[in-house]
Order: C-alpha cells, then sequence, then structure tokens
C-alpha cells in the first residue's frame, strides 16, 4: 500500500487539535469520498514520497540530473493551461456587492453547483488535507488557510509556494480560524470548470482545473479574492504586486510595490539586474516578492508590505540569461517546470531562452518547427522556493514587513502612454491605477493582445465591487498618513515598425532610480494634465541611443490622445454607477478640463 494513504478516513477526522477543522474535513470526505486522507506536515519525507508516485504514474517527468537536479516536468491537460476568467465566480449575498468586474452567483445556487461536482469525485483517490500560512509564519500580517485536494501536483506546489504544513496547523490551531479551500481536479473537462469563492464564509471551492491560479488556492483565490475582502473590512490592501528594494550607492534602500497586469513584468522587475555602470555606483535590486503583497498603514503612517507567498510560479518564455538572469540561477535545481519544451538531453526549453533547439513540445509530441507554433506553451511556468533567488531580499522573512516608499501601476501599452509619469497626488495615483489598461496575455483562456481595462492590475482578483475598492484605495489618504507616491510606467511602447521603443529588463532601473529621486525630492519633472513626466535630461539614459520617434513616444504627450483616453476612462467609471467614490470621478473631471 502507499505509504501516503495508509489511514482511514474515520481515523483522520480527528487529526487537529482543532474541531473545526476536523469537522470540516469530515464534511468533506463524506461528500467526496476519497479512499484514504492525507494530512500534510511538509516535511521532507512526505515531499520525497509524493514526487516518487507522481514520477511513478507519470505526473512528473524526471529533467536532467546533472543540469536540473531534483527538478522536474509536469505536462497539465492541454485544455487547461492557465486561469479561466469566465468561470470564476465571486459568491456575494447581494450581486452588487460583487460588482460588474466579477461573475455572480447567490451563494446557495454556488454551493449546490459545486456540491454536484464534488460528490464523490475523490472516489479511487487520496485527499490532501494542506494546512498553509501565507506569509512568514510569525508575522502578524500573515493570514492561514486550509486547501483539502486530491492532486499531489498541487501538494508540491503548495509546498513552494505556501509555508505549509506542522507550524501552519499549529498557527491555525492557535488562532481558531482559517480559510477553507476545496479543490478537486475532477475530470479536468472544460465543462465541468468552475472556481467559485464565498468571501463572506472565507471560502473557495475548485473544480475541473489543475493549473496555477485555478488549483493552488493559497494564491489568487485566497491571498488575492478572499484577501482582498479581508483587507477592505480590516484596513489593509492585498494586491497583484511585486516587492523589491532598491539600493543606492549610499547604501539606503528604498522599497517599491509594482502592479503589472498577469505576465506583463512583475517577475522580471523585482529580480532585476541593473546595467553595468549602476552595478559599479554600487546599486543594488532586492527581491522581495514577484506576485503578490499585501500591505497595512504602521504605527508610523507608512504602509509596510509582505509578501504572502514563498516561491515564484513565474512565467517561462522570455527568462534568459540577457534578460533575467536570477530567475534563471534561480531554477537550475529544485524547481518544477509546467508545460515547457525539453531539449533532446531533457533539459527544460522555452522560447526567448537560448538558440538551442527543442527536441519535444509541451504536450509531449516530437517538435515540428514546420508547424510555426511554439514549443513550450506561452504561459509555460516554473514553480521554484523564494529562497533559491541570489537577490532574495534579508528582509523579506521580516514579520513587520518593509516599508514602501513608491507604488507603480504599469500595463501593455502598445500606443499613447509614455514610459512613466508620477501622479500629483494620492487620490490621482488611485485614478491613475483605476484607469489601467493592458493588453491581454497568455495567463488567462481568452484572446490575447486585446486592450482592456485592468484597475490596479487587479481585474480578475479582486473579491468585491471595484467601485468599493477603489473608495477603500482612497481612504488611506487620511491624517497621519505618509504615503508612497504614485507612478505609471509602460515598458511595452511601440513604434510605427511595430518594435518596443525601451529595452526594459535592466533598464528599467533607470526608471526606478528617478522615482526615487522623485520621492526624495533629487528629480525634476514636466507638469502636464496626466501628471508629473520627466524631461528627456532628468532620466539618466547615458548609454541609450535613442531616434526622434522614441523620444516623442517615450517621453511626450499626446494631448488629443489622451483626451480620448479621459473619454474612454469617464466612461470606464460611469459603468460602476452610483457606488463609484465621487473623489475619483472629479479626479477624472479636473483632467479632462485640464486637457480640453
Ligand atoms: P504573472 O506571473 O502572470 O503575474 O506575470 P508577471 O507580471 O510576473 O510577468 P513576467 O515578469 O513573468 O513577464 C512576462 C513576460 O513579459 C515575459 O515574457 C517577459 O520576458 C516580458 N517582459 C518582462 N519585462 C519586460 C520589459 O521590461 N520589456 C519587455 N519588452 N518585455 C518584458
Ligand atoms: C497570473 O496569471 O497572474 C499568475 C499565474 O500569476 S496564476 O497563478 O495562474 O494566476
Ligand atoms: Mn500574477
Amino acid at each position: 500500500m502507499n505509504k501516503l494513504s495508509q489511514n482511514a478516513p474515520a481515523k483522520d477526522a480527528g487529526r487537529s487539535k482543532l474541531a473545526a477543522l476536523n469537522a470540516w474535513v469530515a464534511e468533506v470526505a463524506a461528500l467526496t469520498r476519497p479512499d484514504s486522507i492525507h494530512w500534510c506536515d511538509g516535511s521532507d519525507a512526505e515531499n520525497d514520497a509524493l514526487i516518487a508516485q507522481m514520477e511513478a504514474d507519470g505526473t512528473l517527468i524526471r529533467l536532467n540530473t546533472e543540469t536540473h537536479p531534483r527538478s522536474w516536468l509536469h505536462r497539465s491537460h492541454p485544455d487547461d493551461v492557465a486561469r479561466v476568467e469566465h468561470l470564476t465566480f465571486v459568491c456575494t449575498p447581494q450581486q452588487d456587492d460583487a460588482g460588474p468586474n466579477n461573475h455572480w452567483m447567490p451563494p446557495a445556487d454556488g454551493h449546490a453547483k459545486m456540491d454536484a461536482l464534488f460528490d464523490g469525485c475523490m472516489a479511487g483517490r487520496t485527499m490532501y488535507v494542506i494546512p498553509y500560512c501565507m506569509g512568514p509564519i510569525d508575522s502578524p500580517l500573515s493570514r492561514c488557510g486550509v486547501e483539502i485536494t486530491d492532486s499531489p501536483y498541487v501538494v508540491a506546489n503548495m509546498r513552494i509556494m505556501t509555508r505549509m504544513g506542522a507550524p501552519s496547523l499549529a498557527r491555525i490551531e492557535r488562532e481558531g480560524s482559517f480559510v477553507k479551500g476545496l479543490h478537486s481536479i475532477g475530470e479536468l473537462d472544460p465543462n465541468r470548470r468552475f472556481i467559485m469563492h464565498f468571501p463572506e464564509e472565507l471560502t473557495i471551492k475548485s473544480y475541473g482545473s489543475g493549473y496555477g491560479g485555478n488549483a493552488l488556492l493559497g494564491k489568487k483565490c485566497h491571498a488575492l479574492r478572499i484577501a482582498s475582502y479581508q483587507a477592505k473590512s480590516e484596513g489593509w490592501l492585498a494586491e497583484h504586486m511585486l516587492i523589491l528594494g532598491l539600493e543606492n550607492p549610499q547604501g539606503e534602500t528604498h522599497y517599491i510595490a509594482a502592479a503589472f497586469p498577469s505576465a506583463c513584468g512583475k517577475t522580471n522587475l523585482a529580480m532585476l539586474i541593473p546595467p553595468e555602470g549602476y552595478r559599479k555606483d554600487g546599486w543594488k535590486v532586492w527581491t522581495i516578492g514577484d506576485d503578490i503583497c499585501w500591505m497595512r498603514p504602521g504605527a508610523d503612517g507608512r504602509l509596510y508590505a509582505i509578501n504572502p507567498e514563498a516561491g515564484f510560479f513565474g512565467v517561462a518564455p522570455g527568462t534568459s540569461q540577457t534578460s533575467n538572469p536570477n530567475a534563471l540561477k534561480t531554477i537550475q535545481h529544485d524547481t518544477i517546470f509546467t508545460n515547457v519544451a525539453v531539449t533532446g538531453d531533457n533539459q527544460p526549453w522555452w522560447e526567448g531562452l537560448d538558440k538551442r533547439e527543442p527536441a519535444i513540445d509541451w504536450r509531449g509530441n516530437d517538435y515540428d518547427f514546420s508547424k510555426g507554433t511554439p514549443a513550450a506553451h506561452p504561459n509555460s511556468r516554473f514553480t521554484v522556493s523564494a529562497k533559491q533567488c541570489p537577490s532574495y531580499s534579508p528582509k523579506a522573512e521580516d514579520p513587520q514587513g518593509v516599508p514602501i516608499s513608491a507604488i507603480v501601476f504599469g500595463g501593455r501599452r502598445a500606443s499613447l502612454v509614455p514610459l512613466v509619469f508620477e501622479a500629483r497626488d494620492w487620490a490621482h495615483g488611485v485614478l491613475v491605477g483605476a484607469a489601467m489598461g493592458s493588453e491581454t496575455t497568455a495567463a488567462a483562456t481568452g484572446a490575447v493582445g486585446v486592450m482592456r481595462r485592468d484597475p490596479m492590475a487587479m481585474k480578475p482578483f479582486c473579491g468585491y465591487n471595484f467601485a468599493d475598492y477603489f473608495s477603500h484605495w482612497l481612504s488611506f489618504d487620511k491624517p497621519g498618513a505618509k504615503l508612497p507616491k504614485i507612478f505609471h510606467v509602460n515598458w511595452f511602447r511601440k513604434g510605427d515598425d511595430g518594435r518596443f521603443l525601451w529595452p526594459g529588463f535592466g533598464d528599467n532601473l533607470r526608471v526606478l532610480e528617478w522615482m526615487i529621486k522623485r520621492v526624495t525630492g533629487e528629480a525634476g519633472a514636466q507638469e502636464t494634465p496626466i501628471g508629473n513626466l520627466p524631461n528627456v535630461e532628468d532620466l539618466n539614459v547615458a548609454g541609450l541611443e535613442f531616434g526622434n520617434e522614441a523620444r516623442d513616444k517615450l517621453f511626450g504627450f499626446d494631448q488629443a490622445g489622451w483626451r480620448a483616453e479621459f473619454e474612454s476612462i469617464g466612461e470606464y467609471l460611469d459603468g460602476y454607477g452610483p457606488r463609484m467614490p465621487q473623489l475619483l470621478r472629479k479626479e477624472q473631471q479636473r483632467i479632462t478640463e485640464a486637457l480640453n
């Protein structure tokens, strides 16, 4: 018998000191009827046994042990390769509380739909109970949850992405409360797939997908959708943001949180290596998080942030020695790769990595160049512990979090939006975030490259009405608050020839330097109706060469274009009806008038 599935359900139902947890596990077991229940302790022995089991049944394929020790390839079902926004629901009693930004169902209907799917779905399978903590185990900003799943791949990923196992269970027993997440891969049938949230019950039910944010319930479901809801009532923020520390030559470190939509550059910015000249001068970037940021005001009025995650579930394509050397070093060992291609000698490979030729594509077929389709799935990913990252910040485990000096919003905008601008104050900054637009990416199913509004990069992740969310953001501006400055960036502006005008990646440091110098009052800017833009001479562009087109488009301000944009922003805000905070409408009107 399998070492991991020895315990009978009846015996296992009493495994925690917390009656509420035991009762929930027993209730779920009665519904899903697994063959056995395994309570995860997070130990190496447990992980080794799970990995061995997955290697034996083909769930994991061992990669080249010399180049990539203890690393694995997982091929997900070809119809299960990304988040599914059209199948993701927020179930609040009132539809208005979920808002036009969410798909909604009455909670009773949501439960009925999900429980019918879960009925008997774990027959013949092991049910894993995963106690986890989002954030450092000893941090007052952290929150705990328990995910029940029938996927050992999910267990192995949750072990990397969260603090999972015995210490988390101990905290849950101490606190007496936890977010409940129930997950089954079901039949992996897209027609029997839903990701359902019940914020008032701190409950998640996810069926029919084994992929990323659909299945690793600590990540987007808990740390963003449920947490954003909790954060609103408790006075903090749960955001789709990276966190980095920028150390200057004087040895001072400023912390920056940045919200970019999925597959728009968070991992890359969080692990940035400064251009050579900057490195020589002593600049350094420290990585705290690459996807999610929880922050709340400290006693001194500043916002303090933690990364609730313990690992990176990062986009593989585009990751290379030139674009992101820190990520590449991070994933040389002890990494789970999902849906990448492999080379003839069984090394992981993806588009943009290097000039080698892949042998087998992400589906497991011989790679055929003549088809012109990518060998790795565009949303292929690596799962790896943050501790393996060479730039991982010593402050990343600080239970108090780090004080944030600047908040950055940004998206993929081929036209109109310049490289960077600064909001004039908090309310303007909230509008800048609320008005964000970006072209869709392969991180979710559906068309790629379609421009849509993605406020604060939270369109797929805000667990309640965006109008209330914007009010919540505005509410941080109160006496005694020492709020960060807010900026907007666009690394993705294109020229008439369709090429990116800004080199991006390491050179993004030049923009971060300007931001921090704006915070400390050392850099200049030009005031425009949309905010403060750097003059070309305010930014260090030494060593970069720009033609006139690049200069105009990266640093210029297109009044007529912005007038049309602000009209569209006004219409977007109006779509939220009377719940939209007046202050935001006023900001939009103030700028519209200045543009006219
Ligand atoms: P999620 O994990 O989906 O939330 O994404 P992310 O925001 O962490 O995105 P990531 O950093 O993984 O970047 C996604 C893609 O954008 C990769 O293919 C990168 O190579 C590319 N990218 C990142 N930064 C830049 C940049 O500065 N310029 C350009 N042109 N591309 C970039
Ligand atoms: C994203 O899509 O923003 C991700 C990947 O970070 S997932 O975990 O699938 O949500
Ligand atoms: Mn993300």
